[in-house]
C-alpha cells in the first residue's frame, strides 16, 4: 500500500548534495553501476518520483541515461507492477510470479538476457529495489539471476531521536548524543538545514527504516508543543523524509491535555481528555496526512502517567490509541516503567521485575493500534543483559523491540562498539527455547504486522553524522538488521565497509576491510572485557555514564547494584533465594537462570550472587576470570590501535579522527582495568594469579 500523497509534488525530488557532511554509505561513487547504464522508472506512485530523480542523477554523474518509455532497450528496468506491462523485460518477469510481485514494501530482483529488472508493487517497495542494485553494484549487471524475492520482515522500522529543541542543561541538546546537537532542531526551533534532513532520510531509507521519532521521549515544555501550536515544524521534517518512504512520528506528554489544552486533568478515562486527544490527533493529520503517531514514555523517570489516576497503562495508551485509529496512526508505549526512587537498602525491589510486573497482566487489554515498545533487556541498555522476559509474556499484544544505537553504555561514540554482534543475539534468541520462536519473531509478528523494531538514534550534527565515523556502522546494521534480522553482523559490515570505502579505493576496499573487521567484528566483546564483568552491569559514572566507577550507583535510589563484599559480588535474582526475577521467564529459561550449574557464565553476576572462587566453565574462578579479561580487553584495544595506524581508509581526516579517538578508548580501557581490577583486589584480597600489577 503507498503512503498518502503528499502536499508537494513527488514527481520533482530534489536529491540532496550536501557538501561539508560526510556522505556515509552514500558516496556518489555507490551508483556508479547503476549510472553508468540506460535506466528505465515506470509506474506512478508518492515515491516513484524519487527512484526517478536518482536514476537521474545517477546517469548524468555516472554518462547512462535514463529512458523516458518501454520502447528502447534499457539494462535496468524498475517498474511498478501496475506499469510492468510497459516494456517486456518486467511483464515476463510478473507473468512468472503470477501477476503480482511481492506486497507491501518489497521488491522482485530478477537479470535476464541483460536486463536487470525490479519490479514492485508499490513505489516504497521501488525504493528499496533500487538501494538493493546500489549494494550490489556491478554484480546486479553480471550474468544471470534468478528472481528473488525481498520483503521487509516486519512493518515498522523505527528511528527514536532523543532530540531536544532547547539545550537541556544537564544532557545537552540531545539526551545520551554523542554527535554534537540535533539535526532536527538548534536554538530553540528548527534548523531550517532540510538539505541535512533529507540527507539523513535518504540514509536511512537505503537501510531500510521507515519512521523516525523526532524528539526525546522525555518531553520538556517546548517540545510538548509540538503536538499543537509549534506542529508546522514537525510538518516541516515530515515533507523532507516523505520522498524516502520515512513517517514522522512525535514523543507526546501523557500530561499534554494538562500542558497544552488547559484541562484540570490527564486521566485517560476522562471524557474531556479523551476528546482532546481526538480533536488534537485529528489537527496533527490535518497538517501530515501520513502522520506515524505517537511515542510515550509514561510513569518513567519523572514522566506523567496513568498511576497519578489510579489508572492502568493500558487505560492510558488505549486512550491515544483510540484518538490516533481513525487515521491508521500507532501509539508506541514505552514498558520502560520502574522505580527510579528505590531505598538502596532494600534488598527485595529489584528493578529488573519491574517491566514484567507493570504490563504484563495487562496482556489482551492493549488496542491493536497500541504497540508496547520493549527495552531488549530487563534493565537498560547494558553492555550485557539477559532478555527482557517481557517479551515471552504478552502473545495477545503488539511488542516492538527497543534497542541502543546510541551508544550511552557502550562507549559513547568514542569507543569502537559494533554493536550488530549484540543485536543478533537478542533477536535470535528463543525466550521458549531453542525450537520455540525467537525475539525477532515476536517483534515482527507472524505477518509482519508485529509492532517492529525501534532503536534510539545515534546522530547529530557532527560531520560523520555519528561523532565516531565507525559508528556510523551500528546506524547501518540496526536498518538492515529491522529490515531482515537473519542477516550476519559480519556481512553487514562487508555492505558497510563497500558502500563507504569502496568507491575511494576504486572499488575494493582490500585491507582496509580485514583491518575494519579486526577492530570492529569482536568489539563488542573486548568492550565487555574491559568493563562490567560477568552481565553485572552499569558501574560506570552517574550522570553522564561514562567511564569507570565501580560503586557509583551502588548506593543510589537507580536500583542498579551489584552487592559486592569481601566475599563475592552478583545479584542474587533466583526464586530460591533472591528477588524472584528468574521466575518470569518462561521454561527453558526459568530454570536455566535459577541454577548456578546452568545460568550462562556471562550472566552469571546478572542472576547469582557468587564467591570470588566460584569456579567457571573455563575452569578459571571469577576473580581470575575479572583481571584476566579485563587484562585482555585493554590489550586488545591496544592492538586495535596498532592495526589502525596502518590503515588507509583513503581519507587522511577519517583516519585521524579514529585515531584519536582510539587513543582516548585505550586510555579509558586502561581507567577501566585499573578501577575494576584493584576494587575487586580490594575487595577480595586475592591476588592474581598470573602477578600482573594490580595498583
Ligand atoms: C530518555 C536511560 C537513559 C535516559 C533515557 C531513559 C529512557 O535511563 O539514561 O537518558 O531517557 O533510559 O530510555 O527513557
Amino acid at each position: 500500500m503507498d503512503q498518502p500523497s503528499s502536499s508537494r509534488p513527488e514527481e520533482h525530488v530534489s536529491i540532496p548534495d550536501l557538501t561539508g557532511v560526510h556522505p556515509a554509505w552514500l558516496p556518489p561513487g555507490v551508483f556508479r553501476a547503476i549510472g553508468a547504464r540506460r535506466v528505465l522508472v515506470l509506474g506512478d506512485g508518492p515515491l516513484t518520483g524519487t527512484v526517478r530523480a536518482e536514476a537521474e542523477q545517477a546517469c548524468a554523474r555516472h554518462g547512462g541515461a535514463l529512458e523516458q518509455d518501454g520502447t528502447g532497450s534499457p539494462d535496468l528496468v524498475l517498474a511498478l507492477s501496475a506499469a510492468a506491462g510497459q516494456t517486456p523485460a518486467a511483464r515476463e518477469l510478473l507473468a512468472g510470479q503470477g501477476g503480482s510481485a511481492v506486497g507491501e514494501e518489497g521488491y522482485l530482483l530478477a537479470r535476464r538476457d541483460g536486463v536487470t529488472v525490479v519490479l514492485a508493487d508499490d513505489s516504497a517497495g521501488l525504493l528499496y529495489g533500487l538501494f538493493h542494485v546500489v549494494r550490489l553494484g556491478e554484480e546486479a549487471f553480471t550474468g544471470e539471476r534468478p528472481a528473488e524475492r525481498h520483503r521487509p520482515a516486519a512493518r515498522r522500522r523505527m528511528l527514536d531521536h532523543w532530540d531536544n529543541i532547547d539545550v537541556h542543561p544537564v544532557m545537552g541538546q540531545v539526551e545520551r548524543g554523542y554527535s554534537g546537537g540535533s539535526i532536527f532542531w538548534r536554538d530553540g526551533g528548527p534548523r531550517g538545514d532540510l538539505a541535512r534532513v533529507r540527507a539523513y532520510a535518504r540514509l536511512l531509507a537505503a537501510t531500510g527504516v521507515n519512521a523516525v521519532t523526532v524528539n526525546n521521549v522525555n518531553v520538556h515544555a517546548t517540545e510538548s508543543r509540538l503536538l499543537t501550536d509549534r506542529l508546522g515544524d514537525v510538518a516541516a521534517i515530515a515533507d523532507e523524509v516523505r520522498p524516502y518512504g520515512i513517517r514522522v512520528h512525535l514523543s507526546v506528554s501523557f500530561a499534554s491535555p494538562i500542558r497544552l489544552g488547559g484541562l484540570p486533568t490527564a486521566d485517560p478515562l476522562d471524557e474531556r481528555v479523551r476528546e482532546w486527544w481526538a480533536r488534537t490527533t485529528e489537527q496533527v493529520y490535518a497538517a501530515i496526512p501520513d502522520f506515524g503517531g505517537y511515542v510515550v514514555k509514561a510513569d518513567s523517570e519523572g514522566q506523567p502517567g496513568p498511576f497519578a489516576y489510579g489508572r492502568s497503562h493500558a487505560d492510558g495508551a488505549n486512550t491515544l490509541a483510540d484518538a490516533l485509529a481513525p487515521f491508521g496512526g500507532v501509539v508506541h508505549w514505552r514498558a520502560f516503567v520502574y522505580n527510579h526512587r528505590q531505598d538502596w537498602r532494600d534488598r527485595s525491589t529489584d528493578r529488573a521485575r519491574a517491566a514484567y510486573d507493570h504490563f504484563a497482566p495487562l496482556d489482551g487489554r492493549f488496542r491493536d493500534n497500541a504497540i508496547l515498545q520493549v527495552k531488549h533487556g530487563p534493565m537498560d541498555f547494558q553492555t550485557r543483559e539477559p532478555v527482557s522476559p517481557v517479551i515471552a509474556a504478552m502473545p495477545s499484544t503488539r511488542l516492538a523491540v527497543e534497542l541502543q544505537v546510541t551508544q550511552e553504555y557502550t562507549g559513547q561514540q568514542r569507543h569502537v562498539c559494533y554493536l550488530a554482534p549484540m543485536w543478533k543475539e537478542v533477536l535470535g534468541f528463543g525466550p521458549w527455547g531453542a525450537d520455540g520462536r525467537t525475539v525477532a519473531d515476536v517483534a515482527t509478528g507472524a505477518s509482519g504486522d508485529g509492532g517492529g523494531l525501534v532503536a534510539v538514534s545515534n546522530v547529530g550534527d557532527d560531520f560523520y553524522w555519528t561523532g565516531h565515523p565507525l559508528a556510523q556502522a551500528n546506524l547501518y546494521a540496526f536498518g538492515r538488521l529491522a529490515w531482515d534480522p537473519r542477516l550476519e553482523p559480519a556481512a553487514l559490515l562487508d555492505e558497510w565497509i563497500d558502500l563507504t570505502f569502496a568507491p575511494a579505493a576504486g572499488g575494493d576496499p582490500g585491507p582496509l576491510r580485514r583491518t575494519l573487521h579486526a577492530l570492529m567484528d569482536g568489539s563488542w566483546r573486548t568492550y565487555e572485557r574491559y568493563t562490567a564483568p560477568l552481565g553485572v552491569g552499569f558501574m560506570v559514572r552517574p550522570g553522564h555514564h561514562y567511564g569507570p566507577d565501580v560503586d557509583g550507583y551502588e548506593y543510589t535510589p537507580w536500583g542498579t547494584y551489584h552487592f559486592a563484599d569481601r566475599d563475592g559480588a552478583g545479584v542474587d535474582r533466583t526464586r530460591a533465594s533472591g528477588t524472584g526475577f528468574t521466575g518470569q521467564y518462561p521454561r527453558p529459561w526459568s530454570e536455566v537462570y535459577e541454577s548456578l550449574g546452568t545460568c550462562p557464565d556471562e550472566l552469571l553476576l546478572f542472576f547469582h550472587h557468587v564467591p570470588y572462587g566460584h569456579v567457571l566453565r573455563d575452569g578459571a574462578t571469577v576473580i581470575q576470570h575479572i583481571y584476566d579479561t579485563h587484562f585482555a580487553g585493554v590489550e586488545e584495544v591496544a592492538e586495535s590501535r596498532r592495526l589502525w595506524e596502518r590503515a588507509d581508509p583513503g581519507d587522511p581526516a577519517l583516519h585521524a579522527r579514529v585515531k584519536e579517538l582510539l587513543d582516548e578508548q585505550l586510555r579509558c580501557a586502561e581507567e577501566w582495568r585499573d578501577q575494576v581490577n584493584a576494587y575487586f583486589f580490594r575487595r577480595s584480597g586475592v591476588p592474581d594469579a598470573r602477578g600482573r600489577r594490580i595498583p
